[in-house]
């Protein structure tokens, strides 16, 4: 990859150390790689603006490929099929959050890394509906949150900080 990507979510396996990424560029293009498959790359059309909490979802259905990204609760341009099509993503990988594995847990870029506060990030094993991801989009009191990943869970996951990382409370809904 050429210039400044951040990266914040990278899932990789022996053998794929793209097995699910996603990361933003330089130019607010967010980018979307799943199973070493040609990533998707969609601008979306709202602004992003530093210092301001951005919600983004990623979907990916492994049945017809089919890939989205949106942000802040709205879908955005460029979504795609052909993505993956048929695949299942191997278990017994590495979750990294903030950069981009190229082998399990190793081969990092400092300039791939994301400099700033992710929060709130969860997975599923199936594809959130428009309504669901408004819904989480909006930020709903601690209280009234009903929807959970089921594979990863903010709040129950655990995650070691390495790095510099500062775990620091959750602020986004304050
Ligand atoms: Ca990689």
């Amino acid at each position: 990859m050429i210039g400044t990507y951040l990266h914040m979510f990278s899932y990789a396996t022996a053998k794929q150390d793209n097995e699910l990424l996603t990361c933003i560029d330089e130019q607010g293009t967010l980018h979307l790689n799943v199973h070493g498959s040609p990533q998707l790359q969609v601008q979306c059309p709202n602004q992003i603006h530093i210092g301001k909490w951005h919600h983004v979802c990623h979907t990916w259905s492994s049945w017809e490929g089919e890939a989205t990204i949106a942000m802040d609760g709205f879908h955005c341009k460029g979504n795609a099929t052909g993505i993956a099509v048929g695949a299942t993503l191997s278990q017994g990988g590495l979750v990294v959050l903030g950069q981009d594995q190229d082998s399990v847990g190793g081969k990092f870029d400092a300039e791939q890394s994301l400099e700033g506060e992710l929060s709130e990030l969860n997975l599923w094993n199936t594809v959130l509906n428009h309504e669901q991801i408004k819904y989480l989009s909006k930020c709903a009191h601690p209280s009234e949150r009903h929807i959970h990943g089921n594979i990863i869970q903010w709040d129950k996951t655990q995650f070691k900080a390495y790095d510099g990382v500062v775990l620091s409370p959750n602020e986004i809904c304050a």
